[in-house]
């Protein structure tokens, strides 16, 4: 024989939306994870996923008010309009005159690994004989068995009297039948068998039920062996004892088989397993970009994604170069940056000790000599390779002096901050003037008119500037000087 499925009948579908949450074991659910979530270009990241579904399929909830197409029930001459407590449908095991009662399920397609079978079990719970009346005696109780030839032997499930472990819930609805097949807390358990308390009249507590947990509605969840996964295995619940008609009674309700090895799991970007190799980032350009990476988890019913995201920063490709270089003792020189991404944190490292964060400094070297330049840029927390480049101060020749014409000379200097500029020897009507600060910020830039035939006069005030360093640039058509100031 092989499996009968209920998939999704609208029938279905109500019973599930009723359900509280606790028991949607027919739904699949997962969480995928990614650390870090914050990257370099060309870091790795760990990914991760938990996740897990049911299998709502194989199985019964008797919400249709007769035996389910392939089970059957010996000597219980079941109802299934709950007369002994409020709820959802379930099967009801009254009080026949057979000894024996049984409910005895289709045979199932096991598939070998990790399967149980989970349903919802109570017995009577009523001192007075009737269809509702509590099982008392060790032998009244309910096994679970397995049979891999069509019911002609059976196997109990190991475990005896394994009984959930939670709270019984008891709500009053009013029509003095007490609990509900809803609010019951669904905690696992497992065995072949439960064993029915001794009841008597003075262990009914002032409410008038038993206390001991077979006597409420719970959920119960046995491992189905390796030895029972065949491809038609039946399972059935057996009482093989009872006091006699009117006595003794058990109800089952929501019967499904669960198997984990029927998931498949799979990431969007190829693996199949819920925790994947680690990943490599590229870098794409020097901008930032998220990254997104889908993992869907799925059995034959039903499916569940997530999604885990990363953002990914470039690491600086890091250049420059310096102009004029080599450099005239007493000019200045700019450095031109040309990094990728353009808006990183820089450092400058002039050789000299001076050092600088701007983008595109400016600076004056001291003395001669062969300086080696070192810029490091760092974007979020990326740090690119640092750029070395060799910056050489010289000392010009007079022919070289000749050919930059115009001279510069500045007093006091140092100074507390007003100066007095004189230019000669420079052939422009009119020269542009610009100071600017250690860090290459431009302070001041003025043009100015030819004072007299010698040259230019000009007077400039720096007393409101912080002490320090700066420098003063003079450009003409065929001029362009640089000379140090010194604010004490
Ligand atoms: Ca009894």
């Amino acid at each position: 024989m092989t499996t009968k499925l209920l998939p999704f009948s609208p029938l279905f579908v109500i019973i599930f939306i009723l359900l509280p949450a606790s028991q949607l074991k027919a739904q699949c659910y997962i969480a995928a994870n990614v650390y870090p979530r914050e990257v370099c270009a060309g870091d790795k990241i760990t990914l991760s996923a938990t996740g897990g579904c049911g299998h709502p399929g194989m199985g019964a909830d008797f919400a249709s008010g007769t035996m389910p197409a392939g089970w059957f029930s010996q000597g219980a001459d079941p109802s299934f309009d709950r007369p002994c407590s409020p709820g959802m449908a379930h099967f009801w095991a009254g009080a026949t005159p057979s000894y024996t009662r049984t409910l005895t399920t289709e045979g199932f397609d096991i598939p070998s690994g990790d399967c149980e079978i989970q349903w919802y079990m109570r017995y009577g719970a009523q001192p007075v004989s009737g269809e509702c009346n509590a099982p008392d005696l060790p032998g009244e109780g309910v096994s679970l068995q397995w049979s891999t030839n069509d019911g002609a032997s059976w196997t109990t499930f190991s475990g005896y009297n394994q009984y959930p472990q939670g709270t019984n819930h008891y709500i009053d609805h009013g029509g003095g039948q007490g609990d509900s097949f809803f609010g019951i807390t669904h905690t696992p358990g497992s065995g072949g068998g439960w064993e029915p308390p001794g009841v008597t009249s003075s262990n009914y507590p002032p409410e008038g039920k038993p206390a001991h947990v077979v006597y409420y509605w719970h959920r119960y969840e046995s491992a189905i062996p390796v030895q029972a996964a065949t491809q038609n295995t039946r399972f059935r619940w057996v009482q093989l004892s009872n006091s006699g008609q009117g006595h003794d009674a058990w109800g089952i309700g929501e019967v499904s088989i669960v198997c984990s090895s029927t998931l498949s799991i799979s990431w969007s970007h190829g693996p199949t397993v819920l925790n994947p190799p680690s990943v490599t980032l590229p870098d794409r350009g020097p901008a930032p970009y998220d990254t997104c990476f889908y993992v869907t988890i799925s059995s034959v019913f039903s499916s569940a994604t997530d999604t885990a995201c990363v953002t990914v920063y470039p690491v600086p490709q890091v250049s420059f170069s310096a102009h004029p270089n080599p450099v005239c003792l007493g000019d200045t020189v700019h450095f031109l940056n040309t990094s990728v991404p353009d808006n990183s944190s820089w450092l400058w490292a002039f050789g000299d000790g001076e050092w600088a964060t701007t983008k595109e400094p400016a600076h004056y070297y001291d003395s001669t000599g062969a300086y080696k330049v070192k810029l490091e840029a760092v974007y979020n927390m990326c740090q690119g390779r640092p750029e070395v480049d060799t910056v050489i101060v010289e000392h010009c020749t007079g022919a070289r002096e000749h050919t930059a014409a115009g001279e510069i000379n500045i007093y006091p200097n140092p100074t507390k901050g007003d100066f007095d500029l004189e230019i000669r020897n420079i052939h422009d009507n009119a020269i542009n003037v610009c100071i600017f600060n250690a860090s290459g910020k431009e302070i001041i830039c003025d043009d100015i008119q030819r004072s007299s035939e010698s040259g230019y006069f000009y007077r400039i005030h720096l007393s409101h500037q912080p002490k320090g360093v700066y420098f003063i640039k003079v450009s003409g058509s065929k001029t362009c000087k640089t000379k140090k100031l010194i604010i004490k």
